[in-house]
């Protein structure tokens, strides 16, 4: 079937008319996302997004008229193309759209989808499998930096099953390892966003930290919780979650993202001592609805907070020996664990030389989905 393929059923008149538009359905670590090639959707960005924002749904908190999952981390949209730079193989445009409203937005990275990334690009032959492991250089557009994935591919072909096992997702399946190499700065253009390692904002003092997500760390006790509570308790406690939004808005323009009222970014981390053996406890609000887990450069930011003397994090973090370091960033899941190879003497934006994490993801469903042709498809 053609990208856009008029689907004129027995019953269909011209109101009813819909559009088919190829699509994938991939888990890629601990979110599920809608995958397009470029080709498929309109090139200009609003016509784009009215075609996704109605192949989600909403604004109803169940998007009974779409296909979407009624909550951030299953909301989410890769748009993949062949890359046109030399040094990347494929281009990432990674969409968030809010569960409970029609807003639709390009200013985060998301790791956990990236995952599926690789996967997606083989498939669609965008990339050719080596017998093996295949790696794949891919360019994030949201940011413009870059993440190698190696992807398990015996015979050529992408394996999904597998012995690995992450925190937040049953079972197991195949391990995916991202590196990433240049996320310092990716939304804000520094890796302390407020040119400070601490700073005080509404009567707390907070680390504001940009390695791949920017992140507002503050202290659970600060916030009269413990930092141990479940996503469901926190996300009813509604004065929390009024006093973090109110930080957050105040915050924002410092971190050089202007008014953050109806952004996604950025993510307010609640920090703890660890109690799993990891380096610190993490309930993150990504930003309004508090994460089952934690994001993939959400983790690998508050991973380079604890390094940095002089942030919240650091009087809170036992941080391992040696400039290779494993990190378990603890979350309401478990843990999730990043390898951050560092230069100490480095000054702090320059510190962290490469990130990796594991992820597996599995693709799940590979056919079209429909629009009503009144989108302009
Ligand atoms: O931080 C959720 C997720 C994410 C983003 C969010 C992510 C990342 O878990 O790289 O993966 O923070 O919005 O998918």
């Amino acid at each position: 079937m053609g990208a856009f393929e008029k689907c004129s059923g027995k019953t269909d008149t011209m109101n009813l008319s819909q559009t088919a538009i190829n699509c994938s359905i991939i888990r890629g670590g601990t979110s599920r996302g809608y995958f397009f090639r470029e080709a498929d959707l309109p090139q200009e960005p609003q016509a784009r997004d009215r075609v996704l924002l109605s192949v989600i749904g909403g604004p109803d908190a169940l998007q009974v008229d779409g296909v979407g999952g009624g909550h951030p981390l299953t909301n989410k949209i890769a748009i993949v193309h062949p890359s046109t730079r030399q040094d990347t193989d494929v281009d990432y445009l990674f969409l968030q759209v809010a569960a409970d409203s029609q807003t639709i937005s390009a200013a985060q990275n998301c790791g956990n989808i990236l995952s599926g990334v690789g996967a997606f690009a083989i498939d669609e032959e965008m990339v050719v499998a080596t017998d093996g492991t295949t790696r794949i250089r891919v360019h994030m557009e949201n940011s413009g930096n870059s993440c190698e994935l190696l992807v398990p591919t015996p015979g050529g072909v992408v394996e999904y099953a597998g012995e690995t096992k992450i925190d937040g997702v049953p079972g197991s399946a195949a391990a995916i390892t991202c590196n990433f190499l240049d996320v310092a700065g990716s939304a804000t253009g520094a890796l302390l966003p407020t040119g400070s390692q601490k700073d005080e904002v509404g009567g707390v003092v907070v680390t504001c930290i940009d390695n791949g997500m920017p992140v507002v760390l503050l202290k659970a006790s600060d916030f009269g919780v413990t930092g141990q509570e479940s996503p469901d308790e926190l996300d009813t406690n509604t004065e929390l979650k009024n006093r973090l939004e109110k930080v957050r808005g105040l915050i924002g323009s410092k971190m050089n993202l202007g008014n953050v009222t109806d952004k996604t970014v950025p993510k307010m981390c609640l920090i703890s001592e660890p109690k799993l053996g990891g380096v610190v406890a993490t309930r993150t609000f990504i930003p309004h609805n508090c994460h089952k887990s934690i994001g993939v450069l959400g983790a690998v930011s508050v991973a380079t907070a604890c390094l940095l003397p002089g942030s919240i994090a650091s009087d809170l973090a036992s941080v391992p020996d040696g400039a290779e370091k494993t990190m378990d960033v603890e979350h309401p899941s478990g843990s999730l664990r990043v390898r951050l190879v560092v230069d100490a003497e480095a000054p702090p934006e320059q510190m962290i030389k490469s990130a990796g994490v594991v992820r597996t993801a599995r693709i799940l469903m590979r056919g079209v989905v429909f629009v009503p042709s009144e989108y302009g498809v």
